[in-house]
């Protein structure tokens, strides 16, 4: 069956440019009502760093990485002023404190930075009460020798290494939304092969649910499946290659919406929503993530890439063998290499990412347009 593939096509040049395989589209965020059409996206020889690579057009987090990294920090600060730069504007409304609530009404953060250097990694999941998730993960990088803390205990690491907190990290808007989607029955949710005798539940497995239903009148009432992202925009995730060469990886969410209490995304999981390697390049990503987690794809990326892929092939190789197995994912990603070509590939919606380049006077949004590829090759 054919499905939707989308793809950029990044070479080195400025040009017209679309072919079956999809076309790529690229407009400044100062030119936006002239777009123009580019094959190509290469940082010039005149000085290649530093760079900023981020998901979907969140300018702003781009610029603030942007002006840390130009005024020498390292790539690890500069992603933590860019993903905290998207907290604080709370971007898409699905990252920072205030975004998607869970079932339960919560929300709550995810979040990762990586140095590509060391290797090393801090992440926070489903962590309540303190809205700087990647300030939190910097801490776990550089205080703990674990990678990842999860949940309450991840608040109190959190504001007992100086961060504020605890906080509410509900806003009116998060429980706007949640009291719209209890109005609405609770649907879409992210149950499956359960049946509730409300819909808003208590779940039951359908199995045992069918004796529970058969002996209760109510009846019961099958769930409609949620998907990530697909009117959201849900993560930021950045790669920055500072002046010195070096590269890091961050990202920020809330997750998926409605999601149920306990759920971890593929935010906090390195080398499935960003990775980096010094001696390769980096790779952001956004989308259904609990799909993707499945598929490590920033790390299939890089791992490409170093076996000599350009970004452009590694980013639809990667893509490609998610669609593969399933055909309605909704994801997408970017690719950078040392060399600071970077692209974009994405399957089942339209993809945006943003970059800031020595050569740009501004940030610029690239989109990544439909294919007509086959899934079946
Ligand atoms: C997640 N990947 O928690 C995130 C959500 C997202 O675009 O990025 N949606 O699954």
């Amino acid at each position: 069956m054919p499905s939707a593939l989308w793809i950029s096509i990044p070479v080195h040049c400025r040009c017209s440019w679309s072919t079956n395989l999809g076309s790529v589209r690229r407009h400044s965020c100062r030119l936006r009502e002239q777009p123009f059409w580019v094959c190509g996206n290469r940082v010039g020889d005149s000085g290649r760093y530093p760079l900023v690579v981020s998901t979907w057009p969140f300018v702003e987090a781009v610029r603030a990485a942007w002006t840390a990294v130009d005024h020498g920090l390292s790539a690890v600060d500069a992603v933590v002023e860019g993903c905290s730069a998207c907290e604080e504007l709370r971007c898409d409304g699905t990252v920072g404190p205030g975004g998607s609530p869970d079932e339960n009404g919560e929300t709550t953060i995810d979040a990762l930075v990586m140095d590509g250097v060391m290797m090393e990694v801090g992440a926070v999941a489903a962590m309540k009460y303190v809205k700087d998730g990647i300030k939190a993960a910097k801490l776990v990088m550089q205080h703990t020798q674990h990678t990842l803390l999860v949940g309450e205990p991840a608040s109190a690491f959190a504001i007992s290494m100086g961060l504020p907190g605890p906080t509410n990290l509900s806003s009116p808007e998060s429980i706007n939304k949640w009291t719209k989607w209890k109005e609405d029955l609770c649907q879409p949710n992210f149950r499956k092969n359960v049946l509730s005798v409300d819909s808003c539940g208590p779940y039951h497995p359908k199995d045992t649910a069918n004796s529970c239903a058969q002996a209760n009148p109510v009846g019961t009432i099958e769930s409609s499946p949620a998907r990530v992202g697909l009117h959201s925009h849900d993560t930021i995730a950045m790669a920055v290659i500072d002046k010195m060469g070096f590269i890091a990886v961050g990202t920020s969410t809330n997750g998926a919406a409605f999601k149920i209490p306990g759920r971890v995304g593929d935010g906090p999981i390195a080398g499935s929503s960003a990775y980096a390697d010094n001696d390769v390049g980096a790779c952001g990503a956004t989308g259904d993530g609990d799909v993707m987690m499945r598929f490590l794809p920033c790390y299939q990326v890089v791992e490409s890439m170093r076996r000599g892929m350009e970004p452009k092939l590694a980013a639809e190789d990667a893509i490609l063998r998610i669609a593969q197995k399933y055909p309605d994912f909704v994801g997408a990603l970017f690719a950078v290499n040392k060399e600071g070509e970077h692209a974009g590939a994405c399957h089942g919606w339209t993809f945006q990412y943003s970059v800031r380049s020595m050569e740009m006077e501004e940030v610029e949004v690239f989109t990544v347009r439909p294919s007509t590829v086959s899934m079946s090759t």
